[in-house]
């Protein structure tokens, strides 16, 4: 374990994680098979991250034979250079610090969902151990941390071409916190991992299992995004007409987006994220795209004579009938710090609320 000395800021960042290791579950939700799950969203949303940013566009997954789990991405590498208010290298602060989100380089667009840049350190905290190596400036550098706790200097173990940067991630999750299961499960990987990819146009994620005889490997890639998500749940059905409609939009730093589709069906799909997360419950963003398209189709069969001015409106059930749709909302740099996830999903969604509403009617 750690020879380190500890200052007094080492104490409190042990102290933080501490608290994690004692109350798992405000962090992660559950400590059972779905919070095993989770921490690989955690390291994942990090590098998705780095793609929204624009410098990253492959995310590698791998169930490694003990059920440890290694996350390689090629963006630019988490910094390397000294914090000034910890005096220890960036790297070591994103995972050891529970409260680092956002902190370092500045000006990030990060929307993606999940605990916010807390997220390494959690999974940090919950892990047997966890090693980072990372690609820049011509470096590689490695470190590695046990229940959290930093076991060596950050250090350079070799050297790679300048143009080679990115992040590998690799964790072990802690049976001491873990005690239902520790195996991963392929498809509860895959079926939230290819969700990413819809949400995330243009970015690769590939997820491999190589435990023996357990042996296989998914590449989730889509260009058209959520359009082609649609097309996906749509894929079994009849649809109405060819093209998936889609639009876009960016007002007051959220990002809008939205696809569908009718099939021949009379079931209504129609799922939103805030910041790559379901909204099950729906929300604002939800309401704000349904009046619109009711409006909307309304409105077209009104000024094409589809319809009589005395004829009553047709009800948004109707409309909604045989309706797939993806509703997307982004909120760039929400500023959250040491807020439980639930908080702080509440608060996204009221964000986009009043946004995406405002915007909804621009549109209708
Ligand atoms: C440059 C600056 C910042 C982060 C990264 C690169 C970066 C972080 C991660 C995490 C996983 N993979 C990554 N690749 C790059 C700082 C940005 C900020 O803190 O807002």
């Amino acid at each position: 374990m750690s020879e380190q000395k500890y200052g007094g800021d080492q104490i409190q960042i042990l102290e933080g994680l501490e608290a994690v290791r004692k109350r798992p579950g405000m962090y992660i939700g559950t400590t059972s098979s779905r919070g095993l799950h989770h921490l690989v969203y955690e390291i994942v949303d990090n590098a998705v991250d780095e793609a929204l940013a624009g410098f990253c566009d492959t995310i590698e997954v791998t169930i490694n034979g003990d059920n440890s789990i290694t996350v390689v991405d090629n963006g630019r590498g988490v910094p390397v250079d000294i914090n000034h208010k910890t005096g220890r290298p960036a790297v070591e602060v994103v995972y050891t610090v529970l409260h680092a989100g956002g902190k370092f380089g500045g000006g990030g667009y990060k929307v993606s969902g999940g605990l916010h840049g807390v997220g390494a350190s959690v999974v940090n905290a919950l892990s047997e151990w966890l090693e980072v190596n990372v690609k820049r400036d011509g470096h590689i550098y490695n470190q590695r941390y046990e229940r959290g706790k930093v076991c060596y200097d950050l250090k350079v173990v070799g050297d790679c071409d300048v143009s080679d940067t990115g992040t590998t991630v690799t964790f072990k999750p802690d049976g001491l916190i873990f005690e239902e299961t520790l195996i991963y499960e392929f498809d509860v990987l895959k079926h939230r991992l290819r969700e990413m990819a819809f949400l995330t146009k243009g970015i690769k994620i590939i997820l491999r299992d190589v435990r023996e005889g357990m042996e296989q490997e998914r590449t989730f890639h889509y260009e058209g995004g959520i359009k082609e998500f649609v097309q996906y749940l749509n894929n079994s059905k009849e649809p109405l007409y060819s093209d998936i409609v889609y639009c876009e939009g960016l007002k007051d730093g959220v990002q809008v987006e939205v696809a569908f589709q009718h099939n021949d069906g009379f079931n209504e799909v129609v799922d939103s994220f805030v910041n790559n997360i379901k909204t099950p419950e729906g929300g604002m963003h939800l309401t704000g795209f349904r009046n619109a398209l009711t409006k909307t189709f309304n409105d077209y069969a009104k000024s094409n004579k589809l319809v009589k001015d005395s004829d009553p409106s047709l009800s948004g059930e109707d409309i909604r009938e045989g309706l797939t749709a993806i509703v997307s909302v982004k909120i760039e740099n929400p500023q959250f710090e040491g807020q439980t996830k639930q908080k702080l999903g509440n608060t996204v969604a009221r964000g986009a609320v009043d946004s995406s509403s405002a915007l909804f009617t621009k549109w209708s």
